[in-house]
């Protein structure tokens, strides 16, 4: 049982630390219901501002998802768009991870393409053919104020574009603003403490 206890408090602090929380509400499209084999184009899903063409959402058709069963596209039957704000904390690094893929049935490269952008970084992913899974990552810095992540298809506005599944944004750790909270290093610190007296304990039964 000390063992135990001794493991928690041991073990609790560092898993604080270590878990990653993804600041992306519903990135893998999951919140919305679609039967396997079918599609849908949705004027609002968890977590995101949806433009007014819509958000196309897709359960293995045209494709499969990259992860869980559903994926996105944003050339729904004309260019669309999907935003998020996020609370981000100045000075701290996050990560940007994403992926896309063109449909198997794609209209060719001047048709796909996908822009990204998180603040004032920008970029353009999948104006090209290439129908398998690839996944997108960047680094950015965080302001201390709500940043808005956005997705937009680019290519031409004809019902085919490219898909968009399993997008997030962690903390980096070992960044100046990931250092542990007092409260935690003090938690760990007693943690640590507390192996010591049982190791010790341990010892000097062994010795008995
Ligand atoms: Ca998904
Ligand atoms: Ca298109």
């Amino acid at each position: 049982m000390k063992r135990l206890i001794t493991a928690l408090l041991f073990a609790a602090p560092l898993a604080a630390l270590a878990a990653p929380v993804n600041l992306v509400n519903n990135g893998g499209f999951e919140s919305t219901t679609v039967a396997s084999g079918s599609w849908t184009v949705v004027n609002s899903a968890a977590g995101w501002t949806v433009g007014p063409n819509g958000l196309e959402i897709r359960n293995n058709v045209s494709g499969s998802a990259f992860a869980g069963s559903n994926f996105a596209e944003l050339d729904t039957s004309a260019n669309s768009w999907i935003s998020q704000a996020l609370n981000t904390v100045a000075g701290q690094t996050y990560s940007l991870s994403f992926a896309y893929a063109n449909r198997p049935d794609n209209l060719g490269a001047a048709s796909n393409g996908l822009s990204w952008s998180i603040g004032s970084l920008t970029g353009t992913v999948g104006d090209n053919t290439d129908t398998s899974w690839a996944t997108f990552s960047t680094t950015f810095v965080g302001t201390g104020s709500p940043m808005t992540l956005r997705f937009a298809a680019v290519g031409r506005s004809d019902g085919y574009g490219t898909s968009l599944d399993n997008i997030s944004v962690n903390t980096i750790a070992g960044n100046a603003a990931a250092v542990p909270e007092p409260e935690s290093l003090a938690l760990m610190l007693a943690g640590l403490g507390a192996m010591g007296v049982v190791l010790r304990r341990r010892k000097t039964a062994g010795k008995a």
